[in-house]
């Protein structure tokens, strides 16, 4: 039996979801990565029981999932042991059309992901965390869960949707010995977040952080999962929203121009 602690973290394969993972292992925790890209998990998982001396069952573990795979979200709690801390951050946005112009289908694949997906692992995975003793469930949803902006109507209303399963959560585990903590990111820059919602067009990407002075990285919001994860276990942090300085709310965001002049 392991005495690590143990951490699930969904979306682990890259950006906020794979930075967390490294964190809390780099906190003491036994980390165990899902998310559908299989590779990429077993590579981070090697990475960290490299770094941490981890083998056997003491080992992080990559686990292949599909959070949006009912029956494979249940057997993989059947296969847990120990879980401590689930970090709820798989997600993403797909498309950034009008209401006008949006595909339903886009939006069914953001309500899977980034409400059902959390509704299911959350679910599976309740028991353990109340047989932990001092259970943490991290939700990371976006401060598009707290407003609404052009072209982003399927996403808000998708992390609008996940803010209303926290609250509810967390009242309805009012008196129990597990935590509810909302994650609230505004502007960050990985590797596909932006990307996957152009559809892999790489210039309207790059276009949401152009002139922005440092975005958000996903390791500045693993640093505040991090930070609310390892506050004792009777101080619960509701909501941390967490923007970068050059972001003051969704609509205002300092650019420097391309000429290199200041412009706000
Ligand atoms: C990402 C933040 O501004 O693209 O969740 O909605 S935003």
């Amino acid at each position: 039996m392991t005495e690590r602690k143990v951490a699930v973290v969904t979306g682990a394969s890259s950006g906020i979801g794979a930075a967390s993972a490294r964190r809390l292992a780099a906190d003491g925790y036994r980390v165990v990565l899902t998310a559908r890209r299989a590779a990429r998990l077993e590579a981070l998982a090697k990475e960290l029981n490299a770094a941490d001396g981890l083998t056997g069952a003491d080992a992080h573990l990559a686990y292949p999932l599909d959070v949006t795979d009912r029956a494979a979200v249940r057997a993989f709690a059947d296969s847990l042991g120990r879980v401590d801390v689930l970090v709820n951050d798989a997600g993403g946005a797909f498309g950034a059309e009008y209401v006008e112009e949006a595909d339903p289908a886009d939006w069914e694949r953001m309500f899977q992901v980034n409400v059902l997906g959390v509704l299911q692992v959350t679910q599976s995975l309740l028991p353990a965390l109340r047989a932990s003793g001092a259970g943490t469930v991290v939700i990371v949803s976006s401060t598009a869960a707290q407003v609404a902006y052009e072209g982003g109507g399927g996403y808000a209303a998708a992390k609008h949707g996940v803010h209303a399963l926290a609250g509810s959560l967390r009242l309805e585990l009012c008196g129990e010995p597990i935590r509810v903590i909302e994650i609230a990111p505004g502007m960050v820059q990985t590797d596909e977040f932006a990307l996957t919602r152009y559809r892999g067009d790489a210039d309207k990407a790059a276009a949401v952080y152009a002139g922005v002075e440092r975005p958000l990285t996903a390791d500045d919001v693993a640093d505040t999962v991090s930070w609310a994860v390892t506050r004792p276990p009777h101080v619960n942090v509701d909501l941390l929203v967490v923007r970068p300085v050059a972001q003051a709310a969704q609509h205002k965001v300092a650019r420097r121009p391309a000429d290199g002049t200041e412009a706000h």
